[in-house]
């Protein structure tokens, strides 16, 4: 299957880089956007510097498209006010030209800090209560909401994707739980954007890890078998020293996040 035109936001980034060859197969057009600077593309793609906190050139940006996969904004815990033109009007902006130009279908990059929260062990499904641990996740939860309520309102199509951390490899013992590899997650969009029903969807973005805190059972209709594990990376992760017990850091899913903040003018 090949869409007509995709639309990356976030291109730039890490997982936009990966995103962008990872998807090349799955689309005639790629239209890559962020507000940095892109390498030059190959034909077939489309490079638009757009920031997502402008709406009128968001609705410029989705014009023409047949999906979207939204990976742009701000991925780090950082002041509200930057979270709120990064992530919470960039959501909304996307959502709105999906609306106003007729996309069916955006796969939006949300985050296990939706949930960061709940303490570790604890076992998570699709339902379970929001419980963010900082602006960004916030933010997340905000465009969870808002994807729900442009299908509910619009029949608009989401896969809200709870990564967890996707990077060449786990950085730290929390990682070895919440690793997504690159390839798992290139596998993961492509389910989402080629799913004959996705409705709603919210799905957590991990590997194929031993030790697991969130159950994908209410995703099984989007076909994603993640590969890899974190098994591999044990033994290194397992070398760096502990955390104290009741460091906050070791007793919530959102690690270190759960601990940022508050920024003082
Ligand atoms: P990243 O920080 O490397 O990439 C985000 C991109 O968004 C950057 O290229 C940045 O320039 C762009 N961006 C920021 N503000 C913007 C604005 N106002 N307008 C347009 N573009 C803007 O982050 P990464 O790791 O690639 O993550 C991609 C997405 O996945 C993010 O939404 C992040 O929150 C989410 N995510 C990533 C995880 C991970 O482990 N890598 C885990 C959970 C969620
Ligand atoms: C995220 O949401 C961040 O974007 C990423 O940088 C990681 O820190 C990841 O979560 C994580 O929780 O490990």
């Amino acid at each position: 299957q090949v869409l007509g035109r995709l639309l990356l936001t976030g291109a730039a980034g890490g997982l936009g880089k990966v995103l962008r060859g990872g998807l090349k197969p799955y689309a005639h057009t790629m239209r890559v956007s962020d507000i940095a600077d892109m390498p030059p593309g190959w034909p077939g793609e489309e490079i638009v510097r757009c920031d997502l906190a402008d709406k009128k050139a968001v609705d410029e940006l989705v014009q023409g498209c047949d999906a979207i996969v939204h990976l742009g904004g701000v991925s780090v815990e950082r002041p509200f006010e930057e979270i709120l033109e990064a992530n919470i009007k960039g959501v909304f902006h996307i959502y709105e030209g999906a609306r106003r130009h007729g996309v069916r279908r955006v796969v939006f990059a949300s985050s296990n800090h939706v949930v960061g929260f709940h303490k570790q062990g604890k076992v998570l499904d699709a339902d379970c209560a929001k419980r963010p641990d900082g602006y960004y996740g916030l933010s997340k939860s905000y465009g969870e909401d808002l994807s729900r309520f442009y299908f509910d309102r619009y029949g608009i199509e989401s896969a809200c994707l709870r990564i967890g951390s996707s990077f060449p490899e786990p950085k730290d013992r929390r990682m070895l739980v919440t690793w997504l590899s690159y390839a798992d997650l290139t596998e993961l969009v492509r389910c989402c954007l080629f799913a004959p029903r996705l409705g709603h969807t919210i799905v957590y973005g991990m590997s194929n890890n031993r030790d697991k805190w969130w159950d994908n059972a209410q995703a099984a209709h989007l076909g994603f078998v993640p590969r890899d594990s974190s098994e591999p990376f044990r033994a290194k992760m397992e070398a760096q020293p502990p955390l104290d017990a009741n460091d906050p850091a070791k007793l919530y899913q959102g690690g270190a996040f759960v601990k940022m903040g508050p920024f003082e003018d």
